[in-house]
């Protein structure tokens, strides 16, 4: 049988000096969506994850709760073992630093170091910053605090053993220089080499001020430092010394993953480690940005931090996670507002990738009873899809292989765009009244079916739920957990007859006003729904008016509609709630326009209306659509065409 090629990926193993927030999540959740990519691709993969549990921060965050620190960190633990079940992150092992395997793993290569001359011991003297777990020169200090988070810094002086890293600095140079994607991204790695360039000193690896650590092996008055511990985590997990087949199998390390702010760590500290041990290096060290709030950066110290849990139960496990990976741009920063959130919840997920499978699985049920036949014909049109989704298959994967997560949901939105575009092309409505045109219907919902089998494989290692609940509509799969990422890069794999039944929406629209008065720390004023009143067309059009291109009119839909029945929005003077027809569809409505209009006079009037605008609710109830009128200082008056023009026809 032929061996399946692994694949290690790694998050950095958290403090538990308190809960986890989402910038946390970010990471863990990327780091996820990516084995889970790897995994469908075939990968053995190994994902691990943990906790990093020694230290003076953690010893002093649990003396404060008056407890032992094992104690004190169990329960943390705890905390976070379940956030990863909760967010459905796919770990293959958690560890934990304060676990016998890393303590015996941890001596040995500080003994062996130790014992080939790289460590030696000596007199430290710097500045310490406790809650960075770093000593910083007196050069290094910004205005004589702490240079990476403006705290104060204490003078310590202790025996200490060192590690002798500048004789590895020119290695680490050329290996850098050789292998371009060894630190990404790029500026990252300028700034990593523009630092070893500037001098590299030796490194304190041990303490004498505190006693929460593993012992040195061979002197019991030093723990050693808790970077060095730490970053050891990703050799014992994969079982350094213990499990030599487990070993050889995944280390190297494929990915590194992390937030830039220790980069330095990963990126010089550590590979010097491994080149002191003879071991290869992890392929690459990947640094993403930050989750910034509008009040600057989260920090469990400062108390300001999201909390993913609520989150999820507000708007659910996939929706989350989606919007996790799609916020932060490769290597940059993104600001977190529960409403930025919510408004690319329902723009991506309820509108676009929610709406097109919605409308798709309601025209098959409804035009072939949820089975496609399989006399189609196509046409051009249809083939201009085929070639999105080959388009979107190979940038998708070529995103993801960057660990580029935000351009590769991009990319998927491409498709999920132009598929629901297509359908406005195609008119589907349009054909079903015409028997002649069965099978071109036929090819139609064909296209739209395998346009969303493609989009829901590309989204499935961001939304881990995704596939199990479009399948209780679509019946796609008869595994779904089993679906291969390379099926995404296939056309033609849906075999027919289908079988489409009525559903649930995958994801229904979130009521922006349910986020007033959510009470977060520091975001930005909720968006307000676009008005409910009607365009106005006043007369002359005023000098300054922006000219727009016939391209700009072309995006927008309108449609002459028929109004079904008109009701009053209760508790409000100014809205009616109308059902209107569009050809074979039905939507319904708000508009303002209840000072100037009985509803019983506009029910069957045929008005015409904006039929792309996106939707949105408002005091409740879902407006689909908006209703173009004039108005001059008195009075308002809706666009009506005659009667005899078909709903649905196109006003240009
Ligand atoms: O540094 N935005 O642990 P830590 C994005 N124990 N990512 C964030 C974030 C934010 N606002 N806040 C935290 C440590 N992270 C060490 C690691 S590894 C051998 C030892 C994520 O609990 C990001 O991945 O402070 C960052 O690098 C990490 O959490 C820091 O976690």
């Amino acid at each position: 049988m032929e061996k399946r090629k692994s694949y290690y990926i790694t998050t950095p193993i958290y403090y538990p000096s308190d809960n986890l927030h989402i910038g946390h999540a970010y990471t863990t959740v990327a780091a996820d969506c990516m084995a889970r990519f790897k995994r469908m691709q075939g990968y053995d993969v190994f994902y691990l994850t943990g906790t990093d549990e020694h230290g003076q921060k953690i010893e002093r965050a649990a003396r404060e709760k008056g407890m032992e620190p094992i104690e004190y960190v169990d329960g943390i633990v705890e905390n976070i073992r379940k956030l990863w079940e909760i967010l459905q992150i796919t770990n293959t092992d958690f560890i934990r630093t304060t676990e016998k395997r890393q303590e015996e793993v941890v001596k040995k290569i500080f003994e062996r170091v130790y014992e080939q001359g790289d460590i030696y011991l000596s007199q430290y003297e710097g500045w310490y910053c406790s809650p960075c777990e770093t000593f910083f020169t007196e050069r290094q200090l910004e205005d004589g605090k702490c240079p990476d988070c403006g705290r104060e810094v204490e003078l310590l002086k202790e025996e200490s053993y060192f590690f002798n890293m500048a004789k590895y600095a020119p290695r680490l140079l050329e290996h850098i220089a050789a292998h371009p994607d060894f630190i990404q991204p790029e500026s990252r790695r300028n700034e990593v080499v523009n630092f070893i360039k500037g001098g590299l000193e030796d490194l304190c690896v041990s303490r004498t001020t505190f006693k929460w650590g593993i012992p040195v092996p061979f002197n019991s008055n030093h723990v050693v430092y808790v970077w060095f511990d730490a970053l050891i985590n990703y050799l014992t997990g994969v079982g350094y010394l213990q499990d030599d087949a487990l070993f050889n199998k995944y280390w190297p390390a494929d990915v590194h993953l992390m937030a830039k702010d220790i980069i330095r760590f990963h990126a010089i500290i550590w590979p010097i480690m491994l080149m002191a041990l003879d071991l290869p290096l992890p392929k690459k060290v990947m640094a993403h940005g930050w989750i910034l709030l509008e009040g600057g950066k989260m920090s469990k110290s400062k108390g300001n931090v999201i909390d993913p849990r609520i989150l999820v139960d507000k708007y659910g496990l996939d929706a989350v996670r989606y919007y996790l990976i799609k916020e932060l741009s490769f290597g940059q920063d993104g600001v977190y507002s529960e409403e930025i959130m919510v408004s690319r919840i329902n723009s991506d997920l309820a509108n676009d990738l929610g709406n097109l499978i919605s409308r798709t699985a309601a025209m098959i049920i409804r035009y072939f009873g949820g089975k496609i036949p399989a006399e189609r014909s196509s046409a051009p049109l249809d083939e201009e899809i085929q070639n999105t989704a080959r388009q979107v298959y190979l940038e998708a994967t070529e995103k993801l292989e960057k660990l580029d997560f935000s351009a590769y949901l991009h990319a998927v939105s491409r498709l999920v765009s132009r598929a629901n575009k297509y359908i406005d092309e195609t008119a589907p409505w349009l054909l079903a009244k015409d028997e002649a045109q069965q099978s071109r219907l036929a090819a139609v919902m064909y296209t739209l079916l395998e346009s969303i089998r493609i989009a829901l494989i590309l989204n499935a290692p961001a939304m881990p739920t995704l596939l199990e609940r479009a399948n209780q509509q679509l019946n796609l799969w008869d595994e779904p957990a089993r679906v291969k990422w390379e099926e995404a890069g296939k056309w033609g794999l849906i075999s027919l007859p289908t079988n489409v039944q009525k559903g649930e929406a995958l994801f229904p629209r979130i009521d922006v006003k349910l986020l007033e008065g959510a009470g977060l720390p520091d975001t930005v004023p909720a968006p307000q729904p676009p008005a409910p009143v009607e365009k106005t067309v006043t007369s002359p059009v005023p000098a300054e008016t922006k000219m727009v291109g016939i391209e700009d009119f072309a995006r927008l839909d309108l449609r002459v509609a028929e109004v079904v029945s008109a009701v009053k929005m209760p508790k409000a003077d100014k809205l009616l709630i109308l059902k209107v027809r569009l050809g074979e569809e039905e939507r319904t409505v708000v508009a303002g326009i209840a000072q100037h209009y009985a509803p019983e006079d506009l029910v069957g009037k045929k008005v015409v209306i904006v039929a792309n605008l996106q939707p949105t609710k408002l005091r409740g109830v879902m407006s689909q659509g908006m209703i173009l009128a004039a108005s001059d200082e008195q009075r308002v008056e809706v666009l009506t065409v005659s009667p005899d023009m078909a709903s649905g026809s196109r006003v240009k």
